[in-house]
């Protein structure tokens, strides 16, 4: 554990009591009821067959709907194979590399040949998007979907029916049951995000990797990086070497920091895209600029280069708004991620300009704004943009606490009137870096403390007065890292939490309870262990004994 200097308070803290229960409505959370143990059985089967020698189906995301087959199981046996209709090879690959690890089973992958003893995976139909259906029956697993990357969404589900042994890194005995269902399957929300803030503690590439791996079990689609701000810049760009070799040398606490090449970051991107996640890299400006301004004195009004920071206060650096130089260290840095990822998406940050006179903040949005346009991008940033220019069709991020930031709803409400969409990362509810109770050794607790109740108990679609599912791209869980350094670190503040606002993205609302959450959450916690992953053991949630 490390131990850093109190961070700067924002606000009170509040213990806010959790959003009321919502009724059980959808066919998906009368499967999951009908999982719970001594829930009465499918209809029509009877109550008391004998004791079910594989597991109930305990997925997270819950899908859109799940029926359980009473009494039916696939089992996964030396002899399985895995089919792939055309365009599913990739699936199958994935799959098999999953499977074999810990089953030592060969689970050749096949073009040809039947369906039966096999999982079978095909590109027919099944909708759009990231949709899916998975059937498994005694005979076989059939997954299809419209795109491949319903394919892969629908994989997670498939690795979550089975026992959480799948998960290890070597040969366990088994048995490989998997539970009979029939899912029908599609997301709430486009963009489900998580952020990974690489600048205030650096993340190496097999790190970053590690952690698009825990993210995609849960059906994340963005993985958007923070790669700059007052302690660090992570990125490499051509013509400005000083921003990665003495920008990016220190961290939070004053560590050696760290930054991507090119390739590194070509890398993250392919690791990425073949968990079907798109990158949003942010280049957080005009605050949160010291390593930029520190690397070149004439980004500077006065000229002079500021000392590296490693404290963890906010709000005091901005770029020179006045300067050209500025706008062509602006073209060279955008310019340059525009063209390392292939995602839509420039974040240009734009949180809490304190230092910034509001008159330049627009001047300096409406030049931002011009350059991600020019790069052929959408504009992305945190939702304090609503004050300034936002061109249609952008990406707003609301990060305030849902309760008690007037100015912050209304800054999101104005972007939102401007065209832009929300994606909701309100601090009191999705912010993986709060603490979970005053005792969390890690973390801080500017917007109060959040338990995994407080993670999962709210409706991007309610939150704000004024906004509404229509004007909701979806949800992200941003990791701030100023007290987060290791891997274990990062788990252990994003699981169990991390899953819950997965969730939230992913199933409709009315398929939601904390309740029936908190049941197939805790199923979660031996595929964590299974996987090496540290979790937080909230004594909200009824982990199985371990
Ligand atoms: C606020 S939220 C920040 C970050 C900090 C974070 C810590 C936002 C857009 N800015 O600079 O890291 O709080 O919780």
């Amino acid at each position: 554990m490390i131990s850093l200097p109190t961070p700067p308070s924002r606000a009170p803290r509040r213990h806010r009591p959790s959003t009321v229960q919502r009724a059980l409505t959808t066919s998906a959370a009368a499967a999951a009821l009908a999982a719970v143990p001594g829930a009465p059985a499918v209809a029509g089967l009877p109550l008391h067959a004998a004791a079910p020698a594989v597991a109930t189906p305990r997925v997270v995301p819950a899908p859109a709907s799940l029926r359980a087959l009473s009494g039916v199981s696939f089992t996964l046996t030396r002899r399985t194979r895995i089919v792939v209709r055309p365009g599913a090879d990739r699936a199958g690959t994935y799959l098999a590399a999953i499977l074999r690890r810990s089953t030592g089973y060969p689970l050749p992958i096949s073009r040809t040949g039947g369906t039966a003893g096999a999982i079978a995976l095909s590109l027919t139909g099944g909708g759009g998007g990231e949709a899916y259906r998975l059937s498994v029956r005694r005979d076989a697993v059939r997954l299809s979907s419209g795109t491949p990357t319903g394919l892969f969404r629908g994989l997670q589900t498939l690795r979550q029916l089975l026992p959480p042994a799948v998960e290890s890194a070597t040969v366990r005995p088994g048995p490989w049951s998997v539970p009979g269902v029939e899912v029908d399957d599609a997301p709430r929300f486009a963009w489900r995000g998580t952020m990974l803030d690489v600048a205030r503690h650096f993340f190496t590439v097999a790190q970053v990797k590690r952690y698009i791996d825990t993210a995609a079990l849960y059906k994340i689609n963005v993985l958007h990086l923070h790669l700059s701000d007052d302690q660090g810049w992570r990125i490499a760009i051509p013509g400005w070497p000083r921003l990665a070799s003495y920008g990016g040398s220190t961290a939070v606490g004053g560590g050696p920091g760290g930054h991507y090449t090119e390739r590194d970051f070509a890398e993250i991107v392919r690791y990425a895209a073949q968990h079907y996640m798109t990158v949003v890299p942010e280049i957080d400006g005009p605050g949160h600029t010291n390593a930029a301004l520190a690397s070149y004195a004439k980004l500077n009004c006065d000229g002079h280069a500021p000392p590296l920071y490693t404290g963890t206060d906010v709000g005091f650096s901005s770029l020179c708004i006045g300067k050209p130089v500025t706008y062509e260290f602006l073209d060279a840095v955008l310019g340059r991620l525009a063209k390392l990822t292939p995602g839509p998406y420039l974040h240009i940050g734009g949180d809490e300009a304190m230092s910034t006179k509001p008159a330049d903040y627009a001047e300096y949005l409406r030049r931002v704004a011009a350059i991600v346009r020019r790069h052929g991008k959408t504009l992305s940033g945190w939702a304090d943009i609503g004050a300034a220019t936002v061109p249609r069709g952008s990406i707003a991020q609301y990060w305030q606490p849902a309760k008690g930031s007037e100015k912050g709803t209304e800054t999101a409400r104005a972007a939102v009137r401007k065209g832009a969409r929300l994606v909701m990362s309100p601090a009191d509810h999705a912010y993986l870096d709060m603490k979970y109770t005053a005792s969390t050794p890690l973390g801080q607790d500017w917007a109060g403390l959040v338990e995994v109740r407080d993670a999962y108990a709210w409706d991007p679609g309610t939150l704000l007065d004024g906004v509404t599912d229509k004007d909701v791209a979806g949800v992200e869980a941003p990791l701030w890292t100023e007290t987060i350094v290791t891997d274990r670190n990062i788990d252990y503040m994003t699981l169990p939490r991390l899953p819950a606002v997965a969730e939230i993205g992913w199933t409709p609302q009315t398929g939601r309870s904390w309740n029936d959450f908190r049941v197939r959450l805790a199923a979660q916690g031996p595929r964590w262990t299974a996987l090496g992953r540290a979790f937080y053991r909230s004594p909200q949630v009824p982990w199985p004994a371990r």
